[in-house]
C-alpha cells in the first residue's frame, strides 16, 4: 500500500497494515518510530494539557517495578487486548493519555527502568517500509494515526471508570 493522500480512509488502512504484522514487529516499529520523533514530540507540547500525566505516570510507576519479562509480557498483552488489571487500567486512559503512557514507557526504555531493546535489532522489511511510509506524513497526521493505533489497545475498562 502506498499512502498519498491524507483522508481518514488512508489513514484507517495505514493503521490497520501496522496492526496485522506480529506483536513483536509490532513493538519494534513502535519503538523506531518513537526514536524517529526524536525532539519532535515533547510532553510538554500544547496539547499535554489533554494528557492526564498522573494517571499515565501511575501506571508506568507500576510496570516499571515488575520484572523484565513481565513488562514485556504487558507490553504484548496491550497490542493482544489482554485483559487483566493493568490493561484495563490502560483501557481507562484517554486516547492522548495513552499515547502519553507509551512515550514514557519508551523513555523508560531508553533509561533502562524498562526492558530495553535488544542491541542492533533490526526491523523487518515490512516494518521498514511502513517507517519510511510514516516520514513521508506530515506531524498531524502521525499524531492522528498514532492515536487511532493505541486507542484499540488494552482492555475495556468496567463502567464508569473513564479517566
Ligand atoms: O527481545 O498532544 C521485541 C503528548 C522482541 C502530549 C522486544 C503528545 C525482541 C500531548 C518485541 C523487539 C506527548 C501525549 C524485545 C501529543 C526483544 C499531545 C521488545 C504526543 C525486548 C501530540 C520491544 C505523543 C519493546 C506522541 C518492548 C506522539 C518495544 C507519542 C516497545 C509517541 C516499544 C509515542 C515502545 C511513541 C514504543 C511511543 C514502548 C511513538 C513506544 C513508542
Amino acid at each position: 500500500m502506498t499512502f498519498t493522500q491524507s483522508n481518514d480512509q488512508n489513514l484507517s488502512q495505514f493503521v490497520a497494515s501496522i496492526q496485522k504484522l506480529n506483536v513483536d514487529d509490532q513493538l519494534a516499529l513502535f519503538y523506531f518510530i518513537y526514536k524517529k520523533m526524536g525532539d519532535s514530540v515533547t510532553p510538554a507540547a500544547p496539547g499535554a494539557s489533554t494528557a492526564s500525566a498522573d494517571i499515565a505516570e501511575g501506571l508506568f510507576n507500576q510496570i516499571k517495578e515488575k520484572s523484565h519479562e513481565e513488562q514485556l509480557q504487558f507490553q504484548r498483552d496491550l497490542i493482544n487486548k489482554a485483559d487483566n488489571e493493568y490493561t484495563r487500567m490502560y483501557g481507562s486512559m484517554s486516547d492522548t493519555t495513552k499515547l502519553l503512557f507509551w512515550y514514557r514507557l519508551a523513555q523508560g526504555m531508553d533509561s533502562n527502568v524498562i526492558s530495553p531493546m535488544p542491541p542492533n535489532y533490526e526491523l523487518s522489511s515490512e516494518s521498514k517500509g511502513i517507517l519510511n511510509q510514516l516520514e513521508g506524513m506530515d506531524f498531524e497526521q502521525q499524531i492522528t494515526l498514532f492515536r487511532d493505533y493505541v486507542s484499540p489497545m488494552g482492555a475495556e475498562p468496567k463502567q464508569g471508570a473513564e479517566v
